[in-house]
């Protein structure tokens, strides 16, 4: 079986997330390349993977040049998303891109052409696909076990951002880099989950976006910043097959570390999923004789696949169920910008 030579782009936090993730998949992942724009952060990592200096680019443009490199994982603020996707398509470079797919949805729309000029193998980092309890809820209503979906609600909580702790201003607050706050960062792995769970799009929506803490100190000086992002968003939104969903999502939830929850509501029952059990799904139904039951079920084996499974079927030009791509990325990102405009005009917007 072929080991894939891998270059990272992004060393932060979610990049060292990504490297973890590949050093379990039993080596069919090599890391051969590293790009950052921080030389120490390069550096450090480079001494620690044992990359040679040569595979230690200051430019993304060199990496994915690097005929080594097999394909490309990119982990890397938004506002360099849309240049580091065109990078890899007019290669023919396959890779696997972080969420939001781009800043915006001007971003988005001649990354679409090109792909749809030249594919190329893509996928998009909407991880909470692999989420078990999420994709078992998923089975759940494709075998039609709570009848005809009716609505959903979805909620993606962290408490990271709340005032009293007073996080500094990050690049996560930083509008010219992220587009959006909590609604491009959070928001989008909601609305990929509600396509992914019902397999239709987003119709119409009305929304709303809100700043809580309107200034950080800025972590060098400690002065004030205007923040001009949102940390709050709830939106409203009917679905294919008129289905009705309301979603919230907020960085100052205080209690919640990482609490991504959904509710399926059918015509026969009901499903609850959260990410705070992630090995189980809550099914609920009626028995047709007017008694309830209420089954907690551990997941099947067959939903515990991994994000990076997926890559590596990808890779190896195998046909998967679900597998997030290009296309998902442009849609989620036309349903952000929907949702932004709702916000702004105080009303409702068709897709
Ligand atoms: C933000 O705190 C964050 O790291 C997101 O950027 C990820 O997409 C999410 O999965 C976990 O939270």
């Amino acid at each position: 079986m072929k080991t894939f030579r891998i270059g990272l782009i992004g060393l932060g936090g979610m990049g060292q997330a990504h490297i973890r993730w590949m050093s379990e998949m039993g080596g069919r992942f090599r890391l051969v390349a590293i790009s950052d724009v921080n030389p120490p952060a390069l550096a450090d990592m480079g001494d620690k993977l044992g990359i040679s200096e040569a595979k230690r680019y200051a430019d993304f443009e060199r990496l994915i040049a690097d005929p080594d490199v097999d394909a490309v994982v990119s982990v890397t603020p938004n506002n360099v998303h849309a240049a580091i996707v065109r990078a890899c398509l007019e290669a023919g470079k396959p890779f696997l891109a972080e969420k939001p797919f781009t800043r915006d949805f001007e971003e988005a729309v001649p990354l679409l052409a090109l792909y749809e000029r030249q594919p190329v193998a893509a996928m998009i980092g909407f991880t909470y696909r692999y989420t078990p309890a999420f994709r078992y809820a998923r089975e759940l209503v494709r075998q039609g076990r709570i009848g005809r979906v009716r609505s959903f609600s979805s909620q993606y909580l962290q408490g990271w951002g709340a005032a009293q702790y007073n996080c500094p201003f990050v690049w996560r607050f930083d509008k010219a880099i992220t587009g959006t706050g909590t609604l491009g960062d959070l928001g989008s792995h909601m609305i990929d989950l509600a396509r992914f769970l019902f397999g239709g799009e987003f119709l119409e929506l009305t929304a709303q976006m809100q700043t809580i803490v309107p200034e950080r100190p800025d972590p060098l000086t400690g002065e004030p910043v205007r923040i001009e992002v949102d940390d709050f968003v709830s939106f409203q939104a009917r679905m294919t097959g008129d289905i009705r969903g309301v979603f919230q999502s907020s960085r100052n939830a205080i209690g919640s570390g990482n609490q991504h929850e959904i509710s399926i509501y059918g015509d026969t029952g009901t499903i609850h999923a959260s990410t705070l059990d992630e090995g189980h799904t809550v099914l609920i139904g009626e028995d047709g004789e007017g008694q309830l039951s209420r089954s907690t079920i551990a997941v099947p084996q067959r939903c515990r696949i991994k994000q990076y499974d997926d890559f590596l079927a990808l890779l190896d030009g195998t046909e998967t169920d679900g597998l997030p791509g290009i296309i998902d990325g442009y849609r989620n990102q036309e349903v952000l910008e929907a949702i932004v405009r709702a916000s702004e005009i105080r009303s409702l917007v068709e897709l």
